[in-house]
């Protein structure tokens, strides 16, 4: 085990509470800029703190209209909140068209609140593997929570479980379709489902709809989802939705299984980034090399297939030695 990285003057700044350096530092994370790799080493030890909690569900349910109901909540409870908007469809736009889409209120200048949107642009590593060193950062600045929103994709939103220690899955009622997107993936991420919209008929029989639902799954690790109904609109049911996140938050501590989780959630991304990394320097080989250009050549004229090749590159072993720092 070596000392603690030495902290570079972006680290620095972060710690500080430096916006504009944090701005820049999450863009870098989403450009994939291998520049920013010593600071988020840096900070490293110094995130852990900041509880992050996403924010799933279907299109247009209202995810961002009750994230700004936990912020006014979380902040006149006096914590302080980040928030990630996470969008896999648009394009890089430097986080300013996304802004229109999280619509969300806040003070402006609240020194409490940092907003940032993401576009994901299909990264390597998934949309999780960024969000997280994201919430990271926001952890090393001193965030108490992260509020991740991820926005109209089952893949995306079932990622959101790679990062958050809290999912919330909101839907609306009458359930239908939903009911085939929970089928799909979103039912297992849930630790808490919101049926957004009650001041809508209907929210009572689809909550009903999903405890029964739930009461048919196993349930895993020993917490059942809580249901629970909710008009952002109306600003009714914020508190109770709240209390049932920090609920699932004291079980993962009291129930002894946030480490576990958050060992397993931290090899998916050392895979994740090793994956990455060795299939980036094997695609530079490959554009370099002139024995594995050799290969190719063979590869396309069908004298070598490539399950074979794909062997005889692994046995000729990695180009360069793994170093550890
Ligand atoms: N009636 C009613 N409408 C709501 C409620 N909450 C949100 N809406 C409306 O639903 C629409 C979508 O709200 P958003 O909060 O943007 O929903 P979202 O899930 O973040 O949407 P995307 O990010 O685009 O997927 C808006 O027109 C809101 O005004 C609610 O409790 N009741
Ligand atoms: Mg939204």
């Amino acid at each position: 085990m070596r000392g603690r990285p030495r902290l570079t003057q972006a680290a620095r700044q972060v710690l500080a509470q430096d916006r504009r350096v944090l701005g820049r530092l999450i863009s870098a994370v989403e450009n994939r800029d291998p520049k920013v790799i010593p600071t988020l080493r840096a900070l490293y030890p110094r995130t852990g703190r900041a509880r992050v909690i996403g924010i799933a569900g279907p299109l247009g349910v209202g995810k961002s209209s009750l994230l700004n109901g936990l912020l006014a909540h979380l902040r006149a409870a006096g914590r302080t909140v980040g928030v990630v908007a996470v969008d896999p469809s648009s394009p890089f736009t430097g986080g300013s068209v996304l802004g229109d889409r999280i619509r969300l209120e806040r003070e402006p200048g609240d020194p409490g609140v940092f907003i940032r949107s993401m576009a994901s642009r299909g990264h390597l590593g998934g949309i999780a593997a960024a969000t997280l060193e994201v919430t990271r950062l926001l952890d090393a600045f001193g965030m108490d929570f992260v509020l991740v929103e991820t926005v109209g994709s089952g893949q995306v939103d079932v990622e959101v479980r790679e990062v958050a220690s809290t999912a919330v899955v909101v839907l609306v009622p009458h359930l239908g379709d939903e009911v085939q997107t929970l089928k799909a993936g979103l039912f297992e991420i849930a630790d808490v489902f919101c049926v957004n919209k009650s001041d809508l008929p209907g929210a009572d029989l689809a909550a009903k709809d999903l405890r029964e639902l739930i009461s048919l799954a196993r349930s895993t690790g020993g917490w059942t989802p809580r249901i629970l109904t909710a008009s952002a609109r109306d600003g009714v049911g914020i508190a109770e939705l709240w209390a049932a996140i920090e609920a699932h938050e004291r079980f993962l501590d009291e129930a002894g299984t946030r480490a576990a989780t958050e060992r397993r959630r931290l090899s998916a991304e050392i895979v994740g980034l090793v994956t990455e990394r060795v299939g980036h320097d094997l695609a530079e080989s490959l554009r370099r090399d002139p024995r594995l250009s050799n290969l190719l050549d063979r590869v396309l004229s069908r004298e070598v297939d490539p399950h074979s090749a794909v062997e005889q590159i692994l046995r000729a072993g990695p180009r360069r030695p793994i170093r550890v720092p």
